[in-house]
Formats: C-alpha cells, structure tokens, sequence
C-alpha cells in the first residue's frame, strides 16, 4: 500500500526504520473520552510513560487531512481544546475528511488503521467499543470489532464497559476469529472494575508470551488483531455496583432522548463522567496509564529481530 496522506513523525519513523519499540495512542480519548484539561495532560502523561518503559510513542490523528502517526504537544492542545468539536473519525470517516483535509480525532478502529499503514504494531487505549445494549434490535455494534478482525494490531485495553453488551462483545469477537486474551487473570475485566463475570479465552501472564502469540499470528498469515485486556489497578478500581448503577441510568437515559449513531459512546461516557463528579475519571487515567506500561514493554519484545 502506498498513499501520499500518511504522515509519520521523524523519530517515530526513525524507531520504526531501525526496530525500536514503538506503541501507537488513539485520540478519541483526547477529543471525546476526557474533558479538558485532564484529556492533554493525561496524554502526555501517557506518552512520557511510553518513554520511561522503552518505547516511542505515537499518538495518531487526522490533522488537515493527513493521517499522523506521532503527534506534537501542540498538536495535541490542540486536539484536546477543540474536544467535541473535532470530528470523531472511525473507518468510514477517513475518505471525506481526508479528502476535505480536515481534522478527525481518531477511534480505536481508525487507530487500528493508521498504525498498520505506518508499521506499528501494538497499540495501547482505554476501553474500545463493542457491541451496544439492545443491539439486536439497533444494531449498534462499533467497527472496532471489525477492524480488531482484519487490521493486525494489538490492542491493550482494560476490558470493555458495561455501557456494551460484554457477552454479545465477546460472541462477536469469537466469530471474527479475535483471541481475547486476559494479562494475568481469567476473567474480562470491565473498564473500572477488575471483574465482569465473562471469561477470557486465553490468560497471559508475561509480555514475552503475549508478544509470541502475536508474533506467531502475524507468522502464520492470518488476518486480524488480538485483544489484550489488562486489569485497572485493585486500588483504583470502582465498586461494581455503584458504578454499574451509574451505567444502567445513562444507558436509559440515551434511550429516552433517542441518541443514536456515532453520538452513543461519547454520549454515555460523558454522562458517566458527570454523575460520578471525576471519581471515574481519576480511574480512568490510571487504567490507560497501566496499559501504556504493559504495551510498551510488549513492544519491546516485538521490535527484537
Ligand atoms: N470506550 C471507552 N472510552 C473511549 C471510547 C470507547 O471506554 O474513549 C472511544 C474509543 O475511541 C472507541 C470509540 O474506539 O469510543 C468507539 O466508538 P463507537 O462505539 O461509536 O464505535
Ligand atoms: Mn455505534
């Protein structure tokens, strides 16, 4: 594949061209996962932490049209002051904001994309989107799962939300062929919480493991990327059910004022954010922190040659 819009950082390119490890960040997080400030800081945050576990990071954009791979400070104030104003950009977004030379703010599935063009191969977020609740009648389900199908990235997540239909999630991944894998425990993790009552398909616990399995799904051809689910720190996890109470309200809530579409997600981890008054969002910014760590090191295993 060749394309003039793909624009890589030097010293993301550098890494890349001489094997060094390198961790791809999605930028949803920044533009509709966080409120400003705390979305610009904890992406610096999470990119320094990159860096202090041996990687480079690259957090990945569409800026005026070009698909970036490494962002700079600016770029990324910038990202994170405009928040919902920038388009949140998932696969089928990509031609006409690229065409247009717009600005997107990319989603796991777009992330997915990107990173693959440009030769990274791991990726570390927070939560990706799944299958939604009432999906079976909506047919809300996000295209993450068919990116995490087709695009060979491994994604470092901590689990999923119980704003999605964690079983219909996991059904779904198993049909696409994605390994599901747990980082040192059996269970799914949901998001705040450690637990979710779902089980994993594989557990992991080291980073070299995890980087054979994918290394031996990359050898063997075969399409798709793997999902790693990393448990939130004990100390930082939520009460399940005060939490899933939080979750159950803002699902009906979404239900009553009839949002649908690319606006749900957003919508319910905004209101999520409001009602719980940033307890959620102290815990939020540790789960990603703890992905970045194991992705990073992940990586490491990776790049050798
Ligand atoms: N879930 C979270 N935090 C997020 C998202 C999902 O807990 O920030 C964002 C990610 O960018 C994810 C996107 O890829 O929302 C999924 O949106 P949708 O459900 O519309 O596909
Ligand atoms: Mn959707």
């Amino acid at each position: 594949m060749n394309n003039n819009y793909l624009s890589v950082a030097p010293e993301v390119a550098e890494a890349i061209a001489t094997g060094k490890p390198v961790v791809a960040l999605e930028s949803t997080i920044i533009s509709h996962g966080m409120p400003y400030p705390q979305n610009v800081e904890t992406a610096l945050r999470v990119e320094q932490t990159i860096r202090d576990n041996g990687a480079v990071p690259a957090t990945i954009a569409i800026i005026g049209g070009k698909l970036k791979a490494g962002l700079s400070r600016e770029e990324i104030e910038y990202l994170g002051v405009k928040g919902q104003e920038v388009v949140k950009a998932s696969r089928r977004d990509l031609p006409v904001l690229v065409a247009r030379g717009a600005d997107g703010a990319t989603t796991v599935a777009t992330t997915m994309i990107i990173a693959a063009m440009a030769g990274i191969k791991v990726f570390a977020t927070g939560g990706i989107g799944g299958v939604h609740r009432g999906a079976e009648t909506t047919m809300d389900i996000s295209a993450d799962l068919e990116e995490l199908a087709q695009t060979p990235v491994m994604v470092v997540c901590a689990g999923a939300k119980s704003i999605l239909d964690l079983g219909l999630t996991l059904e779904y991944l198993e049909t696409k062929g994605v390994p599901v894998i747990g980082f040192g425990t059996d269970e799914l993790p949901a998001f705040y919480t450690r637990k979710s009552g779902y089980s994993v398909d594989y557990r992991i616990d080291t980073e070299k493991e995890l980087a054979a399995a994918f290394k031996a799904k990359l050898s063997m051809g075969l399409k798709g990327g793997m999902l790693v689910t990393n448990p939130i720190p004990e100390c930082y996890s939520m009460d399940p059910e005060y939490i899933n109470k939080v979750i159950d309200d803002a699902v009906k809530e979404a239900e009553r004022l009839g949002i649908h579409g690319k606006k749900v997600t957003p919508f319910l981890l905004a209101k999520v954010a409001e009602t719980t008054a940033g307890e959620s969002l102290a815990s939020n910014i540790q789960l990603v922190l703890n992905n970045a760590v194991l992705a990073a090191r992940t990586a490491a295993y990776l790049s050798v040659r």
